[in-house]
């Protein structure tokens, strides 16, 4: 009997490490609002980046601005390898990440250790 559960508890682990890692659904991405020469968009920190996708402008310079509520060191910094950005964010202060997203595409970002990510969509 104990070897059943174990064996189910077993298999519901790893379904929802699966899921969690292949299947999550994706969110709806939200457009960084652009005056033409600049855009600006808000992402919150708090158990995940929220919105956890977002849509820029190609050629129009970005201002991504990270309010990290979450105070676990696992947002303790934040990582855009395509755009040569790794930074700490503070807690509760806003905290202004300026890109250029010269190149449409589909760009990743992450937490320092890889944990939690989010997605860059320019075109
Ligand atoms: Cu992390």
């Amino acid at each position: 009997m104990e070897q059943i559960l174990i064996l189910l508890g077993s298999i519901v682990m790893i379904g929802s490490i699966i899921w969690w890692f292949f299947a999550k659904p994706v969110d709806d991405a939200v457009d960084a609002i652009s005056d033409g020469k600049l855009q600006t968009i808000n992402i919150t920190v708090s158990g995940g980046y929220s919105p956890n996708r977002i849509v820029l402008r190609q050629g129009v310079p970005a201002k991504l601005i990270f309010t990290r509520q979450d105070a676990s060191s696992c947002f303790e910094e934040v990582v855009l390898p395509d755009f040569g950005v790794k930074a700490k964010l503070p807690v509760d202060i806003d905290y202004e990440i300026n890109i250029q997203p010269d190149t449409a595409g589909n760009y990743h970002y992450t937490c320092g250790m890889h944990m939690f990510s989010g997605e860059i969509i320019v075109k």
